[in-house]
């Protein structure tokens, strides 16, 4: 017997989130009530849980989500996945709508174009250092940005400029860390995916193997004793971190201490270059919150509306005392490790599988689809995405850059960090 969550009412047949939200009970399979929705924060042993993927799943896109995964090189993907889904009437409704959409494909569409600019200025020479991307995670990523809110806390990893954008990083501070400005939040003095602006809630990242956790972990605790509430850390990992100790000590610690975490598993199939069947034998990553008492919820990490939906539920069970949150997404990275690597040692039935579908085409088609915006409007926010980037890196190549004998660097400990973030900050992005 498996102990883990059900689905609700009218998705028991593992049709996604759109299942019927009339439904006032979370009902398990034959009908039971679920006692940790009505209160009573008891696991529920369940025999059975069907896990749904995402609408195109349920669509018949794919007959289902255990058909489209099963069989592409690693025996994880024929999985019964456990699955936590939304409460009637959470956050997640607020996501689905067209403005929320249509902001976070624009989101979406900066940081991939973004990415594109830093890819070529890498080629070119003009970064020192490595250029991580994020290509064909963005719709987790947006969506984890999305779902905080100023006053939260995030520690993004490599892959994470779509979370960033949305968390209120701007386009000058990811183009002064790359091309070393002195005027950059690290003052051209840290590595490029390190930077951060920690009195904003923007961690910096110390590795991206688990480690940002538990840092994590500790802002809450301090919030905590500073009575601070109403407030929620995001921790964004890859499926390689879930092997660390780092990963499995910090999930404990909030699971112990109840703290409002939300970790989110980019399950891009690889760590660097070692496949999931290398690294686990678990069916899921999302079983995994079973044993530290966490709720955990899975989704399709190409699907931007899934996306938005489950992340969005998941910070506002947090928010409101339930606990650590486990989102387990399941994508692809459409690029190498770094831009140093060509991913040619991934496996040409998972690009052709559903996780390897572009997010940012998936998004744009629903966009058309829907008629929330034409060929032309879509042509325009690029124009306009394009023209903001050139701007942003035109005026950074005229900035200077750091004087090692000029000033006393100490990363994140230097005084200098935190007078420079006495200047106005950049809000959320207003798209
Ligand atoms: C403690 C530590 N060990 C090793 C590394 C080197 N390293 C950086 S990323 C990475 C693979 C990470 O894989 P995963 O967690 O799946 O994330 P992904 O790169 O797929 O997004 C490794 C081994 C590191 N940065 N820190
Ligand atoms: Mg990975």
């Amino acid at each position: 017997m498996r102990f883990l969550r059900a689905p609700p009412a009218g998705t028991a047949s593992g049709c996604g989130f759109s299942g019927n939200r009339a439904s006032p009970a979370w009902v398990l399979p034959g009908g039971r009530v679920d006692p940790w929705l009505a209160g009573n924060r008891t696991t529920v042993p369940v025999t059975e849980a069907t896990h749904s993927l995402s609408p195109a799943i349920a669509s018949g896109q794919f007959s289902s989500a255990k058909e489209s995964l099963r069989g592409w090189g690693n025996s994880a993907y024929s999985f019964r996945m456990v699955q936590t889904v939304p409460e009637p009437g959470a956050l997640g409704d607020i996501f689905t709508e067209r403005e929320a959409y249509l902001k976070a494909y624009r989101l979406m569409l900066l940081a991939r174009l973004l990415d594109d600019k830093f890819a070529s200025l890498y080629r070119a020479g003009k970064i020192h250092g490595g250029v991580f991307l994020g290509r064909g995670q963005e719709a987790l990523s947006v969506a984890v940005g999305l779902a905080l809110r100023k006053g939260d806390v995030f520690a993004p990893l490599i892959r994470d400029q779509a979370g960033r954008l949305a968390f209120g990083e701007s386009v000058l501070d990811a183009v002064r860390t790359y091309l070393g400005s002195a005027l950059g939040p690290m003052r051209g003095r840290d590595g490029n995916v390190h930077r951060g602006r920690p009195r904003e809630g923007l961690l910096t990242m110390i590795s991206h193997l688990g480690a940002m956790i538990s840092v994590v972990n500790g802002v809450l605790l301090a919030r905590r004793f500073k009575g601070v509430t109403d407030t929620v850390g995001a921790a964004c990992i890859g499926d390689g971190a879930t092997s660390t100790g780092a990963f499995h000590e910090a999930l404990n610690q909030a699971a112990v201490e109840k703290l409002p975490l939300v970790l989110i598993v980019a399950d891009n199939q690889y760590a660097y270059s070692t496949p999931n069947s290398r690294q686990f034998v678990c069916r899921s990553l999302a079983d995994k919150a079973a044993g530290y008492g966490v709720t955990a919820h899975a989704v399709d990490g190409t699907d931007l509306a899934a996306c938005l939906q489950v992340l969005g539920a998941a910070s506002a069970h947090a928010r409101t005392g339930h606990g650590p949150q486990l989102v387990v997404a399941q994508l692809l990275r459409l690029c190498g490790h770094g831009e140093h690597d060509d991913a040619g040692y991934v496996a040409s039935k998972l690009k052709s599988s559903p996780l390897g579908r572009d997010c940012l085409k998936l998004a744009e088609e629903v966009l058309l689809g829907k008629e929330w915006a034409d060929a032309a409007k879509i042509a325009a926010w690029r124009c306009e995405a394009v023209q903001q980037i050139d701007e942003a890196v035109a005026t950074v190549q005229r900035e200077p850059t750091p004087d090692p004998f000029a000033e006393n660097w100490v990363a994140c400990a230097s005084t200098h960090l935190v007078e420079l973030h006495d200047e106005p900050q950049p809000g959320p992005v207003d798209i």
